[in-house]
């Protein structure tokens, strides 16, 4: 165990480029979007098929995340916006930090939220995620971030519920209920074409540059408590996965766009 520790310790996020070359490139994220610093525009609506349908729909605790996938392949796709062509949703997951006041990868003018989630899709022609990370336009990830609210969010109770029995690694549940992922995704059709859009990368080792990030300007709400569920899932070593997110990296070259209606 103790071993382990100092392995983790050496494969933190400022040691990642050490052991990966591909986490120092230039269009890694998470980012800083500086509202003053961004670029107005007008793309195509941005869609979202085949959330409207529930699906069978099942939770796994990675060691890093709570990740959720549904049973159907090629249930919900992606398209319009700033990409190019048909994105599949491959799986979501969450970002979150030790308190409320912490946890979002990507900081809106240096501000921090208590929690992100990634809704993942990758390129329908590449046929498979594994394949789609091979080429820089192979994945498309929507941002979500949450503030605080008195109340929970019934949205995501069916997923908060499953949480303990996941808290170990390895360990997966399916939802008791179908998931509408229209709830989750598309909390507010009237404000799904308002947001931040860059070139980026995965936040994790090796840190692929093959991300276009879109990032949702609206903010979705969860409880404290359903936030502090979170935290009560455990990573490879046993403890509590108390901080799961990634500092900013530099912007670098890039344009953040931001789309307006
Ligand atoms: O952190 C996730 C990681 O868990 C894995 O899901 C990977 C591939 O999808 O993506 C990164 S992230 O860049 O979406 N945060
Ligand atoms: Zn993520």
């Amino acid at each position: 165990v103790f071993q382990n520790k100092i392995n983790l310790i050496f494969v933190g996020p400022a040691n990642w480029s050490k052991e990966y070359h591909t986490c120092s490139g230039k269009l890694q994220s998470p980012i800083n979007i500086d509202e003053h610093n961004v670029t107005n525009v007008s793309l195509s609506p941005l869609r979202l098929i085949g959330i409207d349908n529930p699906h069978q729909s099942y939770v796994t605790n990675t060691g890093h995340t709570a990740t959720l996938r549904t049973n159907e392949s090629k249930a919900v796709m992606l398209s319009g916006g700033p990409l190019e062509n048909i994105y599949v949703f491959e799986q979501l997951h969450f970002h979150w930090g030790e308190n409320d006041h912490e946890g979002s990868e990507d900081l809106i003018n240096n501000h921090s939220f208590p929690m992100e989630m990634h809704a993942v899709f990758y390129k329908e022609d590449y046929k498979s995620f594994n394949e789609a990370l091979k080429h820089s336009d192979g994945l498309a990830i929507l941002a979500y971030l949450y503030e605080v609210s008195p109340q929970p969010n019934p949205t995501y109770e069916p997923i908060v519920k499953v949480l303990p029995d996941i808290e170990t690694m390895g360990k997966g549940k399916v939802l008791q209920e179908p998931l509408l992922l229209e709830n989750v995704l598309v909390p507010d059709i009237a404000k799904i074409q308002d947001y931040f859009t860059y070139p980026g990368s995965l936040t994790t080792p090796p840190c692929l540059e093959v991300a276009r990030w879109i990032d949702f300007k609206d903010h979705q709400q969860l409880s404290h408590d359903q936030l502090a569920a979170f935290r009560d899932l455990r990573n490879q070593e046993g403890d509590k996965l108390t901080h799961n997110f990634r500092p900013v990296q530099p912007l670098e070259n890039r344009e953040v766009l931001h789309n307006i209606l």
